[in-house]
């Protein structure tokens, strides 16, 4: 590292916060799916805007680009560097401030994770909107930046819809403050409303302002086994008009669960296997499970279906779906596409896509689950090289032809970007460059993420 570079760097953060060895730059530089890494030219970890402004104003001026990271979570290569640029970990800036225990608000640290934010927020009765099965490593501002969803969005939205209020610093080091928590507040363009989702290609998040919901501790968990994923989105459908407080409807199949039980020492939840397992939770101030055990009753087969309430049960159930991701990783390197299809759509996609893999690489492996509550698919391949990016294709133009989305809770990051056009029109994708233009003109927050500040040369894919 350029000796210059790092005392100015140094003159900012302090020098126990720029590293540049590279056995402490190795977890910044590969990420969660172990597919996507790259050299760091250091890793610099300020503990505030105006560190991270001076940063910016550094970097910029030595033209080094900078890649912003969380809790390194993300599943899309979005936040590790490609080549040579300096990640910036906001994991230093881990504030709870504000917590309006009345208005149900809190101010927090980019770098805070979403499970020490539950927490704090649980001991006063209230509770963050979105949750997701990585909460102990993911970090707010993370989730803000890709927008993440999770296993409760068919109650509460995702992340973007969370955000009242942001803090965020501007490629030229300018600080956007936006955080009086006012629910109504129309002066102007969202610009939180744009930072959410934008992967770390506009600005650096670096508080935010949420809005809290309120802790419903009484929660009942419902896990059946059936015949086809058809028939599990007719007790999605069933369930959400005649459950209240439905907050998860998660879908998973006997591969992936076979994965769950072998990596992990959980006991199989039937006796017997099924075709497609559904996970439902309902939550609400009294004990919601007679009225789910209700709306069950004239849908699903008794000697198929468990029902838990207990904290250590539910858990118990949680796993078999929650635990995927870490047991697909300990299987090997997958290939991860996290897709939307319309609701009347989904049930035909799920063979479809597995007769495409079968057809395109036959080694492949897939293993889907997921979030069936709002068409949100999650599929997994294993069984390929990770260079190999003919699987993703196929599976992503499957999707656009069934009307979906090829990215629904994860971002674009690197992973999807040659497929952009596919669920983005040319107007679309030339108003997101111009942004970006205007924003970070000289190109250095996150290059090379969701898509390149060049569109391609014609005849060029
Ligand atoms: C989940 O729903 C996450 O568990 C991760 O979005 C999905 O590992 C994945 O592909
Ligand atoms: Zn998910």
């Amino acid at each position: 590292m350029d000796p210059d570079l790092r005392r100015r760097l140094e003159a900012v953060v302090g020098a126990a916060h720029v590293l540049d060895d590279p056995d402490t730059r190795a977890s910044y530089e590969t990420d969660w799916t172990r597919r996507f890494s790259g050299p760091a030219a250091c890793v610099v970890r300020p503990a505030s805007a105006a560190e991270v402004a001076g940063v910016l104003q550094i970097c910029r001026a030595a033209g080094i680009a900078v890649v912003p990271q969380g809790g390194n979570t993300g599943l899309v290569g979005g936040s590790v560097p490609r080549a040579g640029e300096a990640v910036l970990s906001l994991r230093r800036l881990d504030a709870i401030e504000d917590f309006d225990e009345v208005a149900g608000e809190v101010t927090v640290g980019a770098g805070v994770t979403l499970e020490r934010l539950q927490e704090h927020v649980r001991a006063a009765g209230w509770d963050v909107g979105v949750d997701l099965a990585s909460r102990a490593s993911a970090t707010i501002g993370g989730m803000v930046a890709t927008n993440a969803g999770g296993v409760r969005v068919i109650r509460f939205g995702p992340m973007r819809h969370q955000l009242i209020g942001i803090e965020a610093v501007l490629a030229d080091g300018a600080i956007l403050r936006r955080l009086p928590g006012l629910l109504k507040d129309n002066t102007g363009y969202d610009l939180p409303g744009l930072l959410a989702g934008s992967e770390g290609t506009l600005a650096v998040i670096t508080r935010v302002r949420l809005r809290l919901v309120p802790l419903r501790p009484a929660r009942a968990v419902a896990l059946l086994g059936l015949p086809s994923l058809d028939a599990a989105l007719q007790v999605v459908r069933a369930v959400r008009r005649a459950a209240p407080g439905l907050e998860a409807a998660e879908v998973f199949f006997p591969e992936g669960l076979d994965l769950v039980l072998r990596h992990t020492h959980l006991a199989p939840p039937f006796p017997r296997p099924y075709p497609c397992y559904l996970l439902l939770e309902c939550a609400g101030p009294a004990d919601p499970a007679p009225a789910l055990a209700a709306a069950l009753e004239p849908v699903a087969d008794p000697a198929a279906t468990l029902l838990a309430t207990d904290r250590a049960d539910r858990d118990r159930l949680w796993a078999c779906r929650e635990r995927h991701t870490e047991a697909i990783s300990a299987e090997g390197i997958p290939h991860k596409l996290d897709v939307t299809l319309p609701a009347d759509r989904l049930a035909a996609f799920e063979p479809a896509v597995r007769a495409r893999l079968a057809a395109v690489r036959p080694a492949a492996r897939p293993i889907l689950f997921g979030h069936a509550g709002d068409g949100n698919l999650h599929v997994n391949i294993l069984g390929l090289d990770p260079d190999d990016d003919a699987a993703d294709g196929a599976v992503l133009e499957l999707v656009a032809s069934f009307g979906g989305s090829i990215s629904a809770e994860h971002g674009i990051g690197i992973a999807k970007k040659p497929w952009l056009s596919l669920t983005r029109s040319p107007a679309d994708i030339s108003a997101m460059r111009a942004i970006k233009r205007a924003l970070d003109p000289a190109g250095i927050l996150n290059p090379g993420v969701i898509f390149d500040l060049e569109p391609p040369a014609p005849g060029v894919a």
